[in-house]
Formats: C-alpha cells, structure tokens, sequence
C-alpha cells in the first residue's frame, strides 16, 4: 500500500511545479539508481519521508541524492523527533538540506518556493508568526486527484493474469489498496505510540461530503478500469469521534460510495452495536484492532488500560455477526511478560472468529513516553536502534524474560498462527459461510504471513503453494460445485454463492 503524505504534498505543491513519486517499498533502488534517476531527470528538490524502521535507509538514499549536487527536504515522525540527526548537528553526518518538522501540510508549499528561490532553510516548523503551534484543520481538504495519477507501481495484480482478470464479475485487472484519511489525532497517549505526540490529542476531521467524493472518485476510476479499488482509512482511530463516524458511514452509503474498506478502532469503541452495523453496511471488511496483550498489568503499564480483554472476545463476535473480521495486533516483550506468552495468547485467539493475529515486539519509538522511561531507566540496550534496523528485534531487555526469549514468543506467535494447520482450521471456521468468505480469509491469511516470513521471489510463493495444497484443493473444490450448481441446478445454488 503506498503511503498518502506523498501524494497529499503532490497536491498542495504549487502547480507550476511537476512531482514524481517514487515509492521505494514498490520500486527498489538503490544508491546508484536513485543518483542517476535525479540526475537525468533533471530533478531540482527531492522530498523523502519514513518511519524509523526505514530511516537508516532513507539516510542513504538521501546521502546518494546530495552528492548527485540535488538538495534534499526530510519529513515524518522520525526526523520530526531527530531533526538534529538528519541535519548532523549530532556530531553524525548531514543528510538533509532541511527538515520538515510535524505535519507538512502548510510548510510544504513554502519550501517548494524557498527551494526554488535558493533559500532552503534549515528547519520548518508548522509555526504561525508568534511561534504558535499551528494544526492544519483538515477543512478544507485538497482534492488528491485519485483519477488521473498514475498509480501502475501499486497494482496487486501480476501483469500475465490481468487481461484475464478483467473479464471477471466487475473487473479484477487491477487490485490497489488505496489510503484515504478522514481524520487526524488520537488523544489516548499510550506509552509506545508516537501518534499523540506527533498529531496532538486535537482531532479534527474532514467534512464527510470530501471524504465521499474521494470515495466516489476511486469507485469511477474502478468502474472505468475494470479493476478494484479497496481503501485503507489510515485515521489512528477511525471511530474516535462515534457520533462523527456514524455520520460519515451514513452519509456513505447514502451516496453510494461503498467500496470495501479496513480501518483501526479501538476495542472499547467497538462495543456500540449501531457502529458495527454501519461498518458492514458501508463496505467495511477488516477491522485492525490493537489488543497489545491479554494481560491487563501489561496494558496498564503502557497506559492502554483502557482495553478490556474480557470484552475482545465479544467485541470480535459481534464484528463477525455482520462479516467483518479483524486483524488482531499484540506486543510481546511487556515488562508483565513470562515465558509462554504466544502461547497464552493463542488459547484465546483460537476460541475467538477467525482473523488475522499479527505479532510485534515492544520497541521504543523515539520521542515517546516508553523510549523515555527506558531510557532514564539504563533499559535501552540499542539506543539508536533505528541506525542498524534489525526487523523483529528488541532494543531493550525486558523485565521477566530475556531477549532471547521474547523473540521466541514472536516466532511461537507467527509459526502457530501461519502453519497450514492454522490456515486450515481458519479456513473452516467459515464453513457455514460463502466461499468468498473462505477464500478472503485464505488469501489475507497468506499475505499476512508474508509479514514475518519473507514471501519475496516465485519459489517462496510456490513452496507456500504447496504447503496449503489440502485447503487449496479444498476450496477449489468447492468453487467448482457452486459454479455447477449455479449453472445446472439453479434451485440448489445458494442465494449468495460467492461472498464478496
Ligand atoms: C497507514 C500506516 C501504516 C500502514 C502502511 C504505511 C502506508 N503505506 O501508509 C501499515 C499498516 C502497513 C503500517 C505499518 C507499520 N507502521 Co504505521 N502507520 C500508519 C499510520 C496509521 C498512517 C500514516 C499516514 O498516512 N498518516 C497520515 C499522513 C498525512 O501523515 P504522515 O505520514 O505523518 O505525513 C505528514 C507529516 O509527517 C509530513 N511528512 C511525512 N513525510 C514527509 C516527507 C516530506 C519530504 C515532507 C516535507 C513532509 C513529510 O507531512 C505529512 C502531511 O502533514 C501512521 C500513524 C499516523 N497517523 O500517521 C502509523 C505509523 C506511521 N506507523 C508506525 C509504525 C511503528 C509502523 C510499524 C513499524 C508497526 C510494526 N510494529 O510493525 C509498521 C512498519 C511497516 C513497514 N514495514 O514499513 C508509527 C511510526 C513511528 C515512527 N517513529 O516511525 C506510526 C506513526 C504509528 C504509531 N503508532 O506510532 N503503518
Ligand atoms: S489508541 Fe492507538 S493511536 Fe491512539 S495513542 Fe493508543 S496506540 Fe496510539
């Protein structure tokens, strides 16, 4: 999925200059690349924005673009806690011309002008005249215009099965997952999570009327394409606001602007029957919902209390009764953390509707309240973690268990979850269902593994193939006799015969 900040600068950058957009997680390059690329394309300023797991890379390829002779504008939530380090006024060297520190939305139109000018300033702070922190309102929006960019880098269709694909139901020849956001901020402030301090625990929304359009705009372009657009409502806590969130929901599907949609709540909002009818009835399929741990010392110590996890098995049935399933998230590592953990877990994600668990460790972000009671606390055992990112591996040692030990609970966690038992019985748990339903699961399922256990080349998907012959022979299975009793025994096909 590609990330929305470039695609919301591409919008607000005064028109008389051009943008391309290059996501580096879709088109890889490398130093080389990247400085040849600038150079022949006659690039005059180059934006670059990540996360801290992809930081020390991002310095690289900025590194490359400076000494290609282009300047170079950092962004994000890491260089907006490490603007120092990106400027190298950390005794490091620079790798930035300028930082954009916060959210860019205003001070982006004013480097384009400064950079054009050749007056690149150091540091931009979302500031007004008096130094007072300024919060763009999201109302107005800019329009992000979905139909005309070019979006072939993001297409999850492989290009040999497209033409055929195109011929099938609405349209399958292109697959996007798109990211659209209709709010900013979330006021919970746990421990782990840069949101509050970055966003600030003031929300603002979109109006619902620019939210829909956006959605109707992806929908054109789908229909026009013959492919699908699937979208992710980044907004921390979609249903921060209920009352606004039911509200746009409504206003969904009164303009008819469904499309199938993920979104993260959190678990205490989701107790209101009304909202979960909303979801299902707007297009929502997948719900991400951060359950952190079953233990509640543990939530309690990173100030996530607020999740009960007597209620999570409730909460995910009643996603369930209306077809929307979730992708459940838990941290291992917490200071209330034993050996046997993943294991724990898993008994209770086994009684619960099938969806996708996903595993992660507790990993002091900078800038947040956990990186800084580490810290005082002599915990940090990588301090500076992000310059020599390892994925899934923790940078501090927890209280009850060893490191060493806190990754096993994380490979427990995936292997058990992700073995094609796992995926066997997920799959059957919707055996009462439509098969699309069965192989929603299936799919999301194989996808999601690829999470931990790396996925990337033809023989790592085929091994997998493989694995999960029995499921996949299963559902062929059962496809066919749908499509046979759709087509020769009409009175025995079910009224929905394939899900969604
Ligand atoms: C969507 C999302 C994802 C998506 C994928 C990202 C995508 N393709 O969009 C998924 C679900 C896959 C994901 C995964 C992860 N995510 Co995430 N994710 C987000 C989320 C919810 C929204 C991002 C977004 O679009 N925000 C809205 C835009 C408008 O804001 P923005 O990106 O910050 O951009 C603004 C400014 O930062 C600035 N800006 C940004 N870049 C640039 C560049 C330039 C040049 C300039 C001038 C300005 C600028 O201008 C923008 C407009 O104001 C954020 C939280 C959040 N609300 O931002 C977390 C967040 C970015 N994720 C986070 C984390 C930790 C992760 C994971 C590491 C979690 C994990 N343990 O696995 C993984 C890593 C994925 C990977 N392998 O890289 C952290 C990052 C913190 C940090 N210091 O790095 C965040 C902030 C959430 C948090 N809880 O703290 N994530
Ligand atoms: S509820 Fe989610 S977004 Fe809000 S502070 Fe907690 S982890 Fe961050």
């Amino acid at each position: 999925m590609p990330h929305l900040w470039m695609f919301l600068l591409q919008s607000l950058t005064p028109a008389e200059h051009k943008v391309v957009l290059i996501d580096g997680n879709a088109q890889p390059m490398d130093e080389a690349g990247i400085a040849r690329y600038v150079r022949e394309e006659k690039i005059d300023l180059v934006g670059i924005g990540a996360m801290t797991r992809m930081i020390a890379k991002a310095y690289r390829m900025a590194d490359a673009v400076r000494a290609a002779g282009v300047p170079v504008v950092m962004g994000g939530p890491h260089v907006t806690e490490m603007a120092d380090e990106a400027l190298g006024r950390d005794g490091g060297s620079r790798h930035a011309d300028a930082v954009a520190l916060g959210e860019a939305d205003n001070t982006w139109p004013r480097i384009v002008e400064d950079a054009a000018r050749g007056e690149l300033k150091d540091i931009y702070a979302p500031v007004d005249a008096a130094g007072k922190e300024l919060k763009p309102s999201l109302r107005p929006y800019p329009i992000i215009p979905w139909d005309t960019i070019d979006l072939k880098q993001f297409n999850l269709v492989p290009k040999v099965a497209k033409r055929w694909l195109q011929k099938i139901g609405a349209g399958w020849g292109t697959f996007r997952i798109i990211p659209v956001e209709s709010g900013r901020g979330c006021p919970y402030g746990c421990e782990f999570c840069t949101v509050t301090g970055f966003f600030g625990d003031s929300i603002r929304f979109r109006t619902n009327e620019s939210v829909v359009n956006e959605l109707l705009m992806l929908k054109a372009r789908g229909r026009r394409e013959r492919g699908q657009f699937a979208v992710f409502f980044i907004d921390d806590n979609f249903a921060i606001n209920l009352k606004r969130t039911k509200s746009l929901l409504r206003d969904i599907i009164a303009a008819g602007a469904q499309v199938h949609w993920v979104a993260q709540i959190s678990a205490n909002l989701l107790r209101d029957q009304e909202l979960v009818d909303l979801i299902s009835a707007s297009g929502g399929k997948w719900i991400f919902i951060g359950m952190e741990s079953i233990d509640p010392a543990n939530l309690k110590d990173v100030n996530k209390g607020f999740n009960k996890p007597e209620e999570y098995a409730a909460v995910l049935k009643r996603l369930a009764q209306r077809n929307v399933y979730a992708i459940t998230s838990f941290i291992f590592g917490m200071d209330n953390d034993t050996v046997g953990a993943a294991e724990r877990t898993l008994e209770q994600v086994r009684t619960w509707p099938p969806g996708l668990p996903i595993f992660g460790l507790l990993t002091p972000l900078p800038g947040t309240p956990l990186y800084k009671r580490l810290d005082v606390a002599g915990r940090l055992t990588r301090p500076k973690h992000w310059q020599e990112f390892i994925a899934f591996t923790m940078a501090h040692t927890p209280l009850k268990m060893t490191i060493d030990e806190a990754h096993a609970e994380v490979n427990y966690g995936w292997s058990h979850s992700y073995n094609p038992e796992a995926l066997a019985h997920a799959v059957a748990a919707l055996d009462d269902q439509p098969l699309g339903y069965r192989v929603n699961i299936f799919l999301a399922r194989l996808c999601f593994r690829g999470i931990y256990f790396p996925m990337l080349g033809r023989f790592a998907w085929l091994k997998v193939v493989s694995e999960n012959r029995g499921t996949i022979f299963k559902l062929a299975k059962q496809g066919f006799a749908a499509w046979w009793d759709s087509r020769f025994r009409p009175e025995a096909a079910p009224e929905t015969s394939a899900g969604d």
